[in-house]
């Protein structure tokens, strides 16, 4: 089963996924074989039952935030490119100094998508807009418990970062 993982995916794949996500080549095949591990009914996706199971996600109050994040509106299965696509989100942002290929779009790691996604998060319906509802669901998510710090660094985040956003996607 181990090997499943580096057979699966094509060299020319992992150069495509690298210049789009920024991983390196053992990042990739790395998370390959994670990917076909989680994907429990082998066919190549990954459903909101297979993130699930990961143990990191389902002890973060913001878990099924962050699961819905890796799907598009409207599918209920992420393929490895689209997963892919999601993580380098979380990639720190000085990695792009190294990646000199900057003729082509914007990095997924930039702090402008690192933003977009952070808002996407606390956007529940996902009408491009964070209502005072969803500030008020997703914080107060986030300070049940004794998890002070975390709320106060989410709260502190979406000050930083609402004013920008919604006037820019309001456009
Ligand atoms: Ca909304």
């Amino acid at each position: 089963m181990g090997s499943r993982a580096s057979t699966l995916l094509r060299e020319e794949e992992i150069e495509e996924i690298k210049k789009e996500t920024g991983f390196s080549h053992s990042q990739i095949t790395r998370l390959y074989s994670r990917f076909t591990s989680l994907d429990k009914g082998e066919n190549g996706t990954l459903s909101r039952e297979d993130f699930q199971r990961i143990p990191e996600l389902a002890i973060n109050p913001l878990g099924d935030r962050i699961i819905n994040a890796f799907f598009p509106e409207g599918e209920d299965q992420v393929n490895f490119r689209g997963f892919m696509r999601t993580l380098a989100h979380f990639r720190p942002i000085e990695d792009n100094e190294k990646n000199k290929n900057a003729a082509a779009s914007e990095p997924l790691n930039s702090r402008t998508n690192k933003l977009l996604f952070a808002f996407r998060l606390y956007d529940l319906d996902r009408d491009d807009k964070i209502s005072r509802d969803e500030l008020l669901q997703v914080s107060g998510l986030v300070c049940h418990g004794n998890m002070i710090t975390y709320c106060t660094f989410l709260v502190g985040h979406f000050v930083h970062s609402t004013g920008w956003h919604v006037h820019r996607i309001e456009l």
